[in-house]
């Protein structure tokens, strides 16, 4: 039994709509304002390339598109569109540029509070994730990253200056950004100097595991220094689907969700499921959990948000398997499906499949922090204005926020909707610009050549349309709006 005003028409009033961004996709000014060398400054070419000894000129995120110092005019388009909440992130190196320093920089301090400034003018709510893949550089060559016990000292010392400075006028925080893609990306995730290759799975674990603490002593913080304040984990969202029906490939299924949906579980329960402590006990992984690491894990999250791109399938078969080889997060294709030019299989069902699936396991408001098309685009002019007519994009979020209306007409509490990188950005992946997401073109290619120009892509009206009607101009498959 469905009512279908509530299918048509359910996003809530206090929803929040915006977008989301990162300091060192977006930021650039490297070096400007005394912030330090963070990992992502040595990663040329995103994930899919090696690491430099230094900066060098290609890399495109030293100075991205310039938010460092055009803040305020981008904000101002986030405002124009209708924005209710605005996703950034503090770049650690600008307020600790070795990490493990005494005091925080004021300079950095001061320009987070410029930006804040900018978004209390025009009423957006922030939505601050403190530890975006960009953990000073320092904390990776000294100690390994989160390898190291020593970070959880580091990360809080980082956590209470940011509470103290920032938490009476920032409500929603998240720890670690896709804290589950540490599994996969350690060094761009988890700061963590050793080739993954060479990566005792103890010493994965371990950072894992010290990750985790910190959250959840980040989460203690939080509720101890400002009322009212919600503080929320991030995860990688990708639902799996079973390749054939074929009881082992379901049974695939759920070990490699368990891999993802651990992180979830201790940060929403507390402490680690059973089949966590299976897969360590039957590995032989022994770590070093004390006791105080156990009762910080009881500080559990306010809410869960998590970003969503795709969904994969998952085998028993090593030789179906191959056909997923090179995937970050392993699975194999959907023949089902599409992809986009990057080979991300587009899936909106998936969306609604995995609120539901989450809001089920842990019962805490959702928030989708992440979501989008990374497409390339072409600058036209119409009416004496440049644009470009990303029908493609519109397509893909139209369809995805069809799917979160359907997920919060099932009963599933949604707080918000962040689309990934509402101004073009430098990929996390590639280091391109030309992977563009934005309803706004910034006039930049993947040279480093532009004018850093802003223009209002065709996405940008429609979402406005979308925020301004509450979702009423969504298109539905069957016709209806
Ligand atoms: C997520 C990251 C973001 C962002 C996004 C899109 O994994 O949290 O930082 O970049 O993916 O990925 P990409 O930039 O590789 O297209």
């Amino acid at each position: 039994m469905t009512d279908p005003t509530t299918t048509h028409r359910p996003f809530p009033a206090d929803f929040l709509w915006g977008g989301a961004t990162a300091a060192n996709q977006i930021e650039g000014a490297h070096d400007v304002g005394g912030k330090g060398v963070s990992i992502q400054d040595v990663l040329p070419r995103g994930l899919a390339g090696p690491r430099t000894q230094h900066p060098t000129p290609d890399n495109l995120k030293l100075e991205a598109v310039d938010f460092y110092h055009r803040y305020a005019e981008d904000i101002a388009l986030f405002a124009e569109m209708g924005f209710s909440v605005f996703r950034f992130s503090i770049a650690w190196s600008r307020i600790f540029p070795h990490g493990d320093d005494e005091l925080p920089s004021e300079e950095g301090l001061a320009f987070y509070d410029r930006v804040l400034d900018e978004l209390d003018k025009h009423g957006i709510e922030p939505l601050v994730t403190i530890s975006h893949y960009e953990t000073p550089l320092a904390l990776a060559e000294k100690y390994n990253g989160w390898v190291s016990r020593e970070l959880i000292g580091f990360y809080e010392r980082y956590v209470r200056v940011l509470f103290d400075r920032y938490g009476h006028r920032v409500k929603y925080w998240l720890t670690f950004n896709e804290i589950n893609s540490v599994l996969h990306a350690p060094f761009m995730s988890g700061g963590i100097a050793t080739p993954k290759e060479e990566l005792p799975r103890r010493d994965l674990f371990q950072a894992v595991h010290h990750e985790l603490v910190a959250s959840a002593l980040a989460t203690k913080i939080a509720h101890e220094t400002v009322p009212g304040i919600q503080v929320g984990c991030m995860v990688i969202a990708m639902p799996l689907y079973p390749l054939t029906p074929d009881p082992a490939d379901a049974l695939a299924v759920m070990h490699a969700d368990h891999a993802n949906l651990m992180f979830g579980d201790v940060h929403v329960r507390g402490a680690y499921p059973g089949y966590a402590l299976r897969h360590l006990r039957e590995n032989g992984i022994e770590l070093d959990i004390t006791d105080e690491d156990r009762e910080l894990l009881t500080h559990t999250v306010d809410f869960v948000s998590f970003s969503y791109y795709m969904s994969l399938c998952e085998t028993a078969d090593p030789e179906r398997r191959k056909a997923g080889e090179g995937n970050i997060m392993g699975g194999v294709p959907n023949p089902t499906l599409q992809a986009s030019e990057w080979g991300w299989q587009i899936d909106p069902t998936g969306l609604r499949i995995v609120l539901n699936q989450f809001w089920d396991r842990w019962q805490k408001p959702l928030f989708i922090v992440e979501n989008g098309l990374g497409a390339k685009d072409e600058l036209v002019v119409v009416d004496g204005r440049p644009t470009v007519r990303d029908d493609y994009r519109v397509a893909y979020l139209n369809d995805h926020l069809v799917q979160v209306g359907e997920a919060i007409a099932d009963g599933v509490h949604v707080l918000g909707y962040t689309t990934w990188g509402c101004i073009d950005l430098v990929s996390a992946s590639t280091a391109q610009l030309s992977k563009r997401y934005g309803f706004i073109y910034v006039d930049r290619d993947d040279d480093g050549e532009g004018t850093l120009a802003r223009y209002r892509k065709q996405s940008f009206h429609w979402y406005t349309d979308v925020i301004r009607s509450q979702g009423a101009t969504l298109e539905r498959g069957d016709g209806s709006s």
